[in-house]
This record gives structure tokens, C-alpha cells and sequence, in this order.
């Protein structure tokens, strides 16, 4: 088994579909946490030599990685998990860049707007979540995954915004069946179900803002 190292801060934030992936994937990895105080008061080294200044970090022998969806890509890739023509890799990339705009507009609520903004955030979902619904229904009417009949890295990145969408909101699926049950049917698979009831997944809180 490869060694792969995850470089981040002691949340899910961007890392959680990562670890969705590993977990599901039956790969170990190694966790390197970095305190976020320490990451902005400079006494971390690795702040100046990330490509982009910024975490996640994905580290496999000498080979690092910056940017979570390049890694989750790569990971895709590795995993073979990422699509089986280009058809349908490009297919699954076009999922997955709707859901990096997702966890945008998500991290600026979170980050800007969490103590001000909840209601008109809230109010909106739906019409975020609405496409999703809708790629689900168009493909096998939504008993799969986003793109074809294998699980790709786009369905952790969406499983992972999923969950912090629930936690915003229990009830914010009510109105769309096939995301509500393909949630339920992915976290119920045995390596996932298994790392999101565990301890080192329980004990981060989704971002510094969430406790
Ligand atoms: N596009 C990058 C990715 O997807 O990896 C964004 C990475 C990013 O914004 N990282 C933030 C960071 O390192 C943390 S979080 O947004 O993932 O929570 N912030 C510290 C800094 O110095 O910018």
C-alpha cells in the first residue's frame, strides 16, 4: 500500500472528501495536522513552500500535491474511479466543478456570513441543490451515482457538501428525494460507514467555525 500523507488544519474543510475517498477506498493514509494559529503566525515552515500558500497538502513518496480537486482527481485516477472514457471523466469533472462552486458560495456563508447570513443562505439552497437533484434523476433515475455506475471522486466531493449542508439544516433534502436517499445509500457503504462513525472523523468539527 502506497504512503499516502494529508497535510491539514485539525477540521474537514477541504480534506474531508479526501479522507471520504481514502476511507471508502481501503487506503491508509497519514494524517499531518497544522495548528491554524501557527500556520498564520508564521511559525509554520510550510506556509512558504505550498505551491499556493495554502492547505490541503497531498504527499505520496516524492510526489506533492496541492489543490483538493487535483488531488482528489489524482486520487481518481489512482483508485480508477475516475471515469472510464473521456466522456465520462469529463462528465464527472463537470460534477466536480459544480460542486467546487458550491463549497464557494458555502465557504463564504461560513466564513463571512455565519452569524448574519443563515436565513438567505438557507433560502437559496434549493436552487443549489436543484442540479444535483437533477443529474442524479438523469442518470439510471438517480439509484447510481452522479456519472455512470461507479463510484467516481466527484461522489465524495458532492457526499462531503451533502453532509455539511445536513448539518447546516437536517431537513434541507426534504424537497429532494434522490439526493436524500443516494446520501443514505453512500454513507451506508461498509469503509465509509465505518470512518464516519469514527473518532478521528467525530473529533473535527467541519470548519473553525463549527464546534
Ligand atoms: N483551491 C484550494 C484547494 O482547493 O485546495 C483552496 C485551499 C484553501 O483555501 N485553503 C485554506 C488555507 O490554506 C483553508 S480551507 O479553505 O481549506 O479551509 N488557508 C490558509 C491560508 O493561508 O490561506
Amino acid at each position: 500500500m502506497p504512503g499516502f500523507t494529508l497535510t491539514y488544519f485539525p477540521v474537514r474543510g477541504r480534506a474531508e472528501p479526501i479522507r471520504l475517498l481514502l476511507a471508502d477506498q481501503g487506503a491508509i493514509w497519514t494524517e499531518k495536522e497544522v495548528q491554524i494559529d501557527d500556520w498564520f503566525s508564521g511559525k509554520c515552515e510550510l506556509k512558504k513552500t505550498a505551491a499556493f500558500g495554502q492547505l490541503p497538502r497531498f504527499q505520496r513518496d516524492d510526489f506533492v500535491l496541492y489543490q483538493s480537486n487535483s488531488i482528489l482527481r489524482y486520487l481518481g485516477h489512482e483508485f480508477g474511479i475516475a471515469g472510464s472514457n473521456k466522456e465520462e471523466s469529463a462528465r464527472i469533472d463537470m460534477v466536480n466543478d459544480g460542486v467546487e462552486d458550491l463549497r464557494q458560495k458555502f465557504s463564504r456563508f461560513v466564513f463571512i456570513e455565519f452569524e448574519t447570513g443563515k436565513e438567505k443562505y438557507l433560502q437559496d439552497l434549493p436552487n443549489q441543490l436543484s442540479p444535483f437533484e437533477k443529474i442524479l434523476s438523469n442518470n439510471a433515475n438517480g439509484t447510481k451515482f452522479v456519472v455512470g455506475d461507479k463510484i467516481s471522486f466527484a461522489d465524495y466531493n458532492l457526499l462531503d457538501m451533502i453532509h455539511c449542508h445536513l448539518d447546516l439544516d437536517p431537513k434541507c433534502l426534504a424537497s429532494f428525494p434522490l439526493l436524500s436517499a443516494y446520501s443514505q445509500r453512500l454513507d451506508k457503504r461498509p469503509k465509509l460507514s465505518d470512518y464516519l462513525k469514527s473518532e478521528k472523523r467525530n473529533k473535527r468539527p467541519i470548519t473553525p467555525k463549527h464546534k
